[in-house]
């Protein structure tokens, strides 16, 4: 009987196709899930907090836009699409790999979010002119500032 032969190899040639399928589309899905974008800066005097499927350095997570002008009395709102981030001030004189251990004493603008979850919005209404910066206080390679002019 050599009539199964020729089947068997057409079903192993099928797998070896679909295999192949299964490898690439596999490639494609962790290649995006690794290598995440900052989505586009939102319209109006918002800020996006974002990440990919995790947040291990700047390329991974932040916000956007990083840096974001507005005028004297305008209030900008941060919507978090991601896990858990915060919106914290900082001294720019103490804004280092380490984080900002000083942000209390900087003598600008306070302002922090605490933790916010995925879906929670932060709001703070710039009464000043000046650069103000803030990071992240769980990821402290997540920066951003907002130039009140
Ligand atoms: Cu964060």
């Amino acid at each position: 009987m050599s009539a199964p032969k020729p089947s068997r190899k057409r079903l192993w040639i099928i797998l070896g196709v679909v295999g192949i399928i299964v490898i690439a589309v596999a490639s494609v899905v962790a290649i995006n899930l690794l290598s995440p974008k900052a989505p586009a800066p939102p319209s109006g005097p918002n800020v996006t907090i974002w990440n990919g499927s995790f947040c291990s350095d700047s390329g991974s997570c932040g916000y956007s836009p990083t840096v974001k002008n507005v005028a004297v009395g305008t209030t900008v709102t941060w919507t978090n699409t991601g896990i858990t981030h915060t919106v914290t001030a900082c001294d720019s004189a103490h804004y280092s790999s380490g984080g900002c251990p000083a942000r209390d004493a900087a003598g600008l603008d306070g302002f922090d979010s605490g933790s916010m979850a995925n879906g929670q919005t932060f709001s703070h209404t710039f009464t000043a002119a000046g650069t103000y910066y803030y990071y992240c206080t769980l990821h402290l390679w997540m920066r951003g500032e907002i130039v009140v002019q």
